[in-house]
C-alpha cells in the first residue's frame, strides 16, 4: 500500500469474533483513527475501546516485534540476537526437517486459536502437508463445547441470534456489556421496546440486572434448569407440534427422557426455586424467543450435554431459524469459509495418519477427521511432549495464541515448551510463550492483514483491509507457511502440499471464486450483505443422519456416548475437601483487554491495573480479607497458585469467588514475566476429568481456597 493523503477505509475490526465495522482513517500509509461503521450490517456502529485504542497501539506501539529474532543464551535468558528473514526460515525449515526425520511427521505440531481465521487455517494446512495433523487450538477452553452440540444436534445457528425481533431473550452464561458490544446494544435495545429477558447467570452482571427473571444456579447445573423447562414445555403443551413433527427426531425419546425433570428436581440440583423454571419455561416458550449462550457453560466437563438441552428446548419451543429467534447461517452459494479449508478432499491427510491426531481416539468428534475442526486434544499434545506417549512430539511452532498464559497450568506447559528440540514463535509483540522460542517470528497485525468472513449475524460478508502499511518485516502466517513449504521441500520434507496459497489475497480468492465475488468491489465497501430467508429448512438441509434436528443423537448413540440431552455432575462439583471450601470462577471478561493481550497499553493499565478477584463481603470477612488486600488462590489438585486483589462485593455469591484471565506483565521479569504470579492459569491443571465429547476441562466451579497475603497497598 503506498503512502498518500488521508482517506478512509473500510474495513471490520479482526481483534475478536465479533466482527464490528470499522471505518480507518490512513495518513501516509498508517491508520490514524479507527472509528466504528454505523452502516454496517452487522454491527449497527457497535464498537468497543480495544478496537479504538488497541488495535493502532498493537500495530504502532513501542513492543512491536519488526525483525526476526533467533535465541542467542539458554532458553527463556531473554538475549536475542536480529536475524535476516532468510536466514530464520533457513533455521526452522533444517530443524523441523530434522525432527521429522528423527521422529517422524507426526512429532511436529502446531498451536493456534481457532478455525475461524486465514492464520489458523493456513497453518494447520502447513503442518499437514508436512504429514502432521497435530494442530492445537483454544477452542476446548472457548466454544467448543457449544460447537459440539450444535454439530451433533444439527442446528447450525452459529452468531444467528435475532435480538432484535426477539419477544424473549433466554442469556444464559453470557455477560455481553463486557464481552460484546454488538449484543449489548441489541439486547438493551430489544428491552427498551418492551422484550422480556431471563439470564441465567450466578454472578449479577448488568445483564442480571436488567432482568425479568434472574436465575442465579450453582455453577454447572443448568443443564438441569433446561432438562426442567423441556418437561414443563412438554407438560403443558407448549412445544411446536408441527416443527417437531416435520422437523425433529427423537421426541418421544426426549420426551421420556425429561419425564422424571420436574422443576423441584431442578431446584434440588441447582438451587433455583421451581416457581422461577416454571415461570422461565412459560416466557420462553411464549416466543418468539432467542437464546443467547455464553462462555459460562462452555469449557467445563459437562458443557456439551448442557448444550444439548438448550439446543434441544430452543427446537421443540419453534425457535429455531426464526425471526426473533435463532437464525440458522447461510451463504451465497459456492462461498466457501476457512473452516471449510479444513473438510476439503484436496487438503485432507490420508486416513490412516489423520486418525492418529493427538486425542483423537479419546474425543472422535473433537479431534481428527470427524472432529469439529479437525485439531487435536490440547492436554493429550502437552502430555505427549512431556512423555513422549502415545508417541514423540519434539517440534512446536506457535502462532496467534499464548499458551503459556492462556491454557491451564502454566508450569506444565512452560515446562513442556523448554523440553521441547524446537520451538518457533509467531507473534506480533514478546510474550510469556515466545520467551522460550528458539526462533521468534514478526507477525503482521490485523491492520496489515486481509480477511474475508462469513458473518451469520448481518447476515452479510465482511472484508478486512490491509489499511496500514506493514511494519517492520512483518509477514502474515500465509507468507510464512508458503516460503518454509519451499525450503521443507527441498528438504524433502513436504509429503503433499497442502496449502498451495502464497499470500492472503490468494487464499481469500479462493474462497470466493466460486460464489462469483469479487473481491475489489467487497473491499470498497467493506462487506456484501446477501438475501437471507428464514425457515428454508427443505433447501438447506440438516447435516445429521437422519437429516433433522437430532434431539436424539444418532452420532452420540454410534458412538456408545448419550444420546439424549442430561446432566452430569461436573467433576469439580463432587469435589468435597474442607481445606478447598470455596468455588472459583474463572475468565470474566474485562472491557479493557482482549485474554492476555493489550497487557503493555498505558491507557488499558490505567483502567485496570491489577487482577482481580470478586469475594462477597460474609466469605471475605470470614477469611479476614479486606478490600484491596493481595490473596493468593490455590486449586484443588494443584501445586501452584496466584496472586490476585481482592474486590469485596455483593454481585458473587457467599462462597464463590470470579476472576478474569490473561494476566501477565510485559515490563515484568523474564521469562515468565509474571504468568506464574498473577495468571489464574497458574493455580489450576489441566487434567481431567474431561467433557467425554470435546474434551474440555472444567474452568469454572474448581474447588480453592482464598487466603490474604498482604494488606491493601
Ligand atoms: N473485552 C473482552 N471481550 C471478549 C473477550 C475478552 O477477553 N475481552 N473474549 C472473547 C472470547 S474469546 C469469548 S469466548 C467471549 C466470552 O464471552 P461470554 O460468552 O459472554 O462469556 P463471559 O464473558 O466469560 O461471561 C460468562 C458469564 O457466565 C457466567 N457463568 C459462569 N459460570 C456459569 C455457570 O455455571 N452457569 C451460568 N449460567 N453462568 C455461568 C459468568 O458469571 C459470566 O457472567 O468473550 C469475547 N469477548
Ligand atoms: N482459566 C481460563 N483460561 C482460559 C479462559 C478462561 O475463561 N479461563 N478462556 C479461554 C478462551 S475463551 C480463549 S478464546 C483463550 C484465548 O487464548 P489466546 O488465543 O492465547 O489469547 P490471546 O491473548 O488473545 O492470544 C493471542 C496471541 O496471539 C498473538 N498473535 C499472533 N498473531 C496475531 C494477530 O494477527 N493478531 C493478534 N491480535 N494477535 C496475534 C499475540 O502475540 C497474542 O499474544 O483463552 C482461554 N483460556
Ligand atoms: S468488540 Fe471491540 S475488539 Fe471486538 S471486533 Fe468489535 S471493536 Fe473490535
Ligand atoms: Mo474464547
Amino acid at each position: 500500500m503506498s503512502a498518500g493523503a488521508k482517506r478512509v477505509v473500510s474495513s471490520t475490526c479482526w481483534e475478536c469474533s465479533t466482527l464490528c465495522g470499522a471505518l480507518l482513517t490512513v495518513e501516509n500509509g498508517r491508520v490514524t483513527e479507527v472509528a466504528p461503521n454505523p452502516a454496517h450490517p452487522a454491527s449497527r456502529g457497535a464498537f468497543c475501546i480495544k478496537g479504538i485504542r488497541g488495535l493502532p497501539d498493537l500495530a504502532y506501539g513501542a513492543g512491536r516485534l519488526l525483525k526476526p529474532l533467533r535465541r542467542k543464551g539458554a532458553r527463556g535468558s531473554g538475549a536475542w540476537q536480529e536475524t535476516s528473514w532468510d536466514s530464520a526460515l533457513d533455521v526452522m525449515a533444517e530443524r523441523l526437517a530434522a525432527v521429522r526425520a528423527a521422529h517422524g511427521p507426526l512429532a511436529i505440531a502446531g498451536a493456534t486459536s481457532g478455525a475461524f481465521f486465514s492464520r489458523s487455517v493456513a497453518f494447520a494446512l502447513f503442518l499437514r502437508s508436512l504429514g502432521s495433523p497435530n494442530w492445537m487450538i483454544n477452542q476446548d477452553l472457548c466454544g467448543g463445547c457449544r460447537a459440539v452440540s450444535d454439530m451433533v444436534t444439527g442446528l447450525g445457528i452459529h452468531n444467528g441470534e435475532d435480538v432484535a425481533n426477539a419477544r424473549t431473550l433466554l442469556l444464559v452464561g453470557a455477560n455481553p456489556q463486557a464481552a460484546n458490544p454488538v449484543q449489548w446494544q441489541r439486547i438493551k435495545g430489544a428491552k427498551a421496546r418492551g422484550a422480556r429477558m431471563i439470564v441465567l447467570d450466578p454472578l449479577r452482571t448488568q445483564a442480571a440486572s436488567l432482568a425479568d427473571l434472574w436465575l442465579q444456579p450453582r455453577p454447572g447445573t443448568d443443564a438441569t434448569i433446561a432438562m426442567a423447562m423441556m418437561h414443563e414445555t412438554i407438560r403443558t403443551g407448549r412445544h411446536d407440534r408441527t416443527f417437531v413433527e416435520r422437523w425433529c427426531h427423537g421426541f418421544e425419546q426426549l420426551a421420556a427422557r425429561v419425564q422424571d425433570w420436574t422443576p423441584q428436581r431442578a431446584e434440588q440440583a441447582s438451587g433455583v426455586p421451581a416457581a422461577s423454571i416454571a415461570e422461565a419455561a412459560r416466557l420462553y416458550a411464549d416466543g418468539p424467543a432467542c437464546f443467547v449462550s455464553g462462555h459460562g457453560i462452555d469449557a467445563v466437563s459437562n458443557g456439551v450435554q448442557t448444550f444439548r438441552a438448550f439446543h434441544c428446548l430452543l427446537a421443540i419451543c419453534g425457535n429455531l431459524d426464526r425471526q426473533g429467534g435463532n437464525r440458522r447461517a447461510k451463504r451465497p452459494k459456492g462461498l466457501r469459509t476457512n473452516f471449510d479449508l479444513l473438510q476439503e478432499p484436496a487438503f485432507a491427510l490420508p486416513d490412516a495418519v489423520w486418525r492418529q491426531t493427538l486425542g483423537a481416539d479419546r474425543f472422535p468428534l473433537w479431534a481428527g477427521p470427524q472432529g469439529w475442526q479437525t485439531a487435536c486434544h490440547n492436554p493429550t499434545v502437552i502430555e505427549a511432549i512431556l512423555t513422549g506417549k502415545p508417541y514423540p512430539v519434539r517440534a512446536l511452532y506457535v502462532s496467534g495464541v499464548n499458551i503459556a498464559v492462556t491454557y491451564p497450568d502454566t508450569p506444565r506447559t512452560l515446562q513442556a515448551l523448554r523440553s521441547l528440540d524446537f520451538l518457533a514463535v509467531a507473534t506480533s509483540q514478546m510474550t510469556p510463550t515466545a520467551a522460550l522460542a528458539d526462533l521468534v517470528l514478526p507477525k503482521t497485525t490485523t491492520l496489515e492483514e486481509e480477511e474475508v468472513t462469513l458473518q451469520g449475524s448481518g447476515p452479510c460478508i465482511t472484508y478486512t483491509a490491509p489499511a496500514s502499511e506493514r511494519q517492520g518485516e512483518a509477514r502474515t502466517d500465509v507468507e510464512i507457511a508458503s516460503a518454509l513449504l519451499d525450503r521443507l521441500g527441498r528438504l524433502g520434507a513436504v509429503e503433499a502440499v497442502r496449502m498451495p496459497w502464497r499470500t492472503q489475497r490468494e487464499l481469500n480468492q479462493y474462497l470466493v471464486k466460486d460464489a462469483g465475488i469479487d473481491i475489489d468491489v467487497l473491499a470498497q465497501v467493506g462487506y456484501l450483505e446477501f438475501d437471507y430467508r428464514c425457515g428454508d429448512f427443505d433447501k438447506q438441509v440438516f447435516r445429521t443422519p437422519s437429516g433433522k434436528v437430532e434431539l436424539y443423537s444418532e452420532r452420540l448413540a454410534a458412538l456408545g456416548q448419550d444420546p439424549l440431552p442430561c446432566w452430569t455432575p461436573t467433576a469439580s462439583s463432587l469435589i468435597d475437601d474442607a481445606a478447598f471450601p470455596l468455588r472459583l470462577q474463572t475468565g470474566l471478561r474485562e472491557k479493557t483487554y482482549h485474554h492476555s493481550r493489550f497487557r503493555e497499553q498505558s491507557w488499558a493499565k490505567k483502567v485496570s491495573p491489577d487482577p482481580l478477584l470478586r469475594i462477597h463481603p460474609d466469605t471475605a470477612g470470614s477469611l479476614g480479607i479486606a478490600q484491596g488486600d493481595w490473596v493468593e488462590v490455590q486449586t484443588h489438585g494443584h501445586a501452584g497458585s496466584c496472586r490476585l486483589k481482592a474486590q469485596v462485593t455483593d454481585t458473587t455469591a457467599p462462597g464463590i469467588v470470579v476472576t478474569g484471565m490473561g494476566w501477565w506483565r510485559p515490563d515484568g521479569a523474564t521469562p515468565d514475566y509474571g504468568a506464574l504470579d498473577i495468571n489464574i492459569n497458574a493455580a489450576m491443571n489441566y487434567a481431567g476429568p474431561y467433557d467425554p465429547l470435546s474434551g474440555s476441562k472444567d474452568t469454572r466451579g474448581l474447588a480453592c481456597r482464598v487466603r490474604q497475603v498482604a494488606k491493601k497497598g
